[in-house]
């Protein structure tokens, strides 16, 4: 069968055609193939600019996307009370300062269905859609050296050559269910909250049980607990989580953001976190016990991720943390009516900020609720689902709906459930076997031209999210156009850059109090995942400036192979 080229003639497919007909043919079966230069895996916020850019950049690009629509997270996070927690103006594209005018946000912190209409006006305004393939998930993405081109299968019997191939399947986007015993057996509904039925839940006149504490969970109780006959909330672990004192945005604050949207974006790209926040520079140790009281009483009014830069050190300094708990703990006790249960919403396993922070909409005041429990299974496990409900090692619970609320295989899960193998059939899975391995969160040795997009290594998950992916894709879709000045076929990180950077990461991160928490941050949740902090803390800022220097030194670190 023919092969299908839809590409220009431009210096990289002149390369391509000298890859013989029948060395593709051979590669992938009697199907017939079509080639892309470049395949995008994902639509959600990464995706769909990925695409913009290498529309902009002239390359034909195939983008495949599992869900039957675009959105990605915001797609399937369906949940009552899903609202992403980083502040609207903020967690949009900065990309087209005619979309930045156009849009208009509606309240400081989104809810997910007009962050999901947001990423449909973009996909129509930019004319992405033609380049979609919706309800098609990737198989497989497997390496060919001879023609330096990578073979990519999906489940509706797909299969391409393109010469670059870029991840944006998400950093949270693979659910886990825990392996309850009897799960099956139950025959109430379940529902996970990372795939929830897109026509809503009717849980009125329902006993519910909710299990996971998580940001999610934080967001889904209170509002399940406004309609469900009962809630019972299955805690393992608490969390801390502040006040988001979310509200509409007035017509002020939205004329001044769109009249100084170039100085907003800039001074996210250079914070550390990817959004402004005002940091206290002062540490709380060197301050009397009632300005640090009166400075963390003024963030809590304030709420949201502004807590956490009360002052300088929370994150580095475990006394210093400690008050910053205590005070949150405190919190915790004056809202929660009842010593018990609000004994038991207290946390204490870890340094506050050290697990994702969750920032809710009346939370714990939910639990002053009548129709509102909340049992411990960290002293009393679930010891299985039946099909009625729920036992834990001291009680049961008569359930006729289960929330799983129990979070993700997060930063590697979506890689991992496809078949990725670089150079000599390396599997991506085995290569990192003993924990995620990049040089600068974007690229791993022996995959060549495949590149991820706010993968580990990179700030990512510790950051506004937006901030890094269009950071991501800018680097990705400069480093293809420098490619195609300097006729190169390929890209690849050298392992000894990929060695320093994992070290650098991980030294980073333990001159922080986050490796002592056992959070997915290190893939804690995960039975038998190894145990390694996978995002880099070291700052959006910093790492940008980082990235553009191994750019502006001609790829440092990476090895460019060209055909002239
Ligand atoms: O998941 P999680 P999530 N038995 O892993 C519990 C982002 N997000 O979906 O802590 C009993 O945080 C688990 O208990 P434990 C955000 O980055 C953002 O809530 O492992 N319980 C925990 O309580 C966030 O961090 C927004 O002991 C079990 C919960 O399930 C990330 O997504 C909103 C269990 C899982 O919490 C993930 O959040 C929502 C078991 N076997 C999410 N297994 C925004 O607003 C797990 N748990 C942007």
């Amino acid at each position: 069968m023919p092969l299908l080229f839809n590409d220009g003639p431009d210096a990289i497919e002149r390369q391509n055609e000298a890859v013989s007909e029948e060395q593709r043919s051979s590669e992938i079966s009697a199907t017939p193939v079509k080639h892309f230069d470049a395949v995008v895996i994902g639509a959600g916020f990464s995706g769909l600019y990925m695409l913009y850019r290498l529309r902009e950049l002239g390359l034909s690009t195939r983008v495949y996307e599992a869900g039957a629509g675009v959105g990605g997270t915001w797609y399937w996070n369906r949940y009552p009370g899903a609202r992403c927690d980083s502040p609207s103006v903020h967690y949009s594209y900065s990309f087209s300062p005619e979309l930045e005018q156009e849009w208009e946000w509606t309240e400081k912190y989104p809810r997910q269905p007009e962050i999901l209409r947001y990423l449909n006006h973009v996909a129509d305004r930019f004319d992405l859609r033609r380049d979609i393939q919706l309800n098609t998930r990737v198989l497989s993405i497997i390496y060919n050296e001879a023609s330096n081109l990578w073979m990519i299968k999906t489940d509706q019997g797909d299969q391409v050559s393109a010469r670059y191939c870029i991840t944006a399947a998400g950093c949270l986007s693979t659910p886990n269910t825990p392996k309850f015993p009897g799960l099956a057996s139950f025959q109430g509904q379940v529902y996970h909250t990372g795939q929830w039925p897109h026509e809503g839940v009717d849980f009125t006149g329902k006993r519910v049980g909710v299990i996971g504490t998580g940001s999610t969970g934080i967001q889904v109780i209170p509002q399940i607990a406004k309609q469900a006959a009962h809630v019972t909330v299955f805690q393992r672990t608490p969390n801390y989580s502040l006040p988001a004192r979310n509200r509409p945005l007035t017509p002020e604050e939205k004329a001044s953001v769109k009249a100084n949207y170039p100085q907003l974006r800039q001074t996210d790209r250079e914070s550390a976190a990817g959004f402004t926040i005002t940091r206290n520079e002062q540490s709380a140790l060197e301050v009397t016990a009632e300005e640090r009281q009166k400075k963390f009483e003024e963030v809590w009014a304030i709420g949201g991720f502004q807590v956490l830069a009360s002052f300088s050190d929370i994150g580095i300094n475990l006394e210093s943390n400690t008050y910053m708990a205590d005070f949150v703990r405190a919190k915790i006790g004056e809202t929660v009516h009842n010593p018990e249960v609000a004994r038991l919403l207290m946390p204490h396993d870890h340094p506050i900020g050290t697990k994702r922070i969750c920032i809710d909409t009346g939370y714990y005041e939910t639990y002053n609720r009548e129709n509102v429990s909340l049992v411990d299974v960290r002293t009393s496990p679930i010891e299985e689902i039946t099909p009625t409900g729920l036992r834990t090692k001291d009680a049961e619970y008569e359930l006729d709906a289960l929330v799983c609320a129990t979070g993700f295989d997060a930063m590697t899960g979506a890689l991992f459930n496809m078949e990725i193998r670089g150079k000599n059939g390396q599997l991506l899975k085995e290569k990192w076997a003993d924990g995620p391995r990049t040089y600068l969160g974007v690229m791993t040795a022996g995959f060549p031209n495949l590149f991820i997009i706010t993968g580990p290594g990179s700030p990512s998950v510790l950051s506004n999210m937006t901030v890094s992916i269009e950071q991501h894709v800018e680097w990705i879709g400069d480093c293809v156009q420098y490619m195609r000045e300097h006729h190169c076929s390929s890209i690849e990180a050298e392992v000894a850059a990929e060695d320093a950077w994992v070290a650098h990461v991980n030294e980073v991160a333990n001159f922080t109090l986050f490796p002592r928490a056992n959070s997915w941050y290190l893939g804690a949740n995960i039975p038998g995942k190894p145990r390694v902090f996978m995002p880099y803390v070291g700052g959006v800022g910093n790492y940008r400036i980082k990235c553009q220097e191994v750019a502006d030194k001609g790829y440092e670190g990476f090895c460019l192979m060209t055909y002239d």
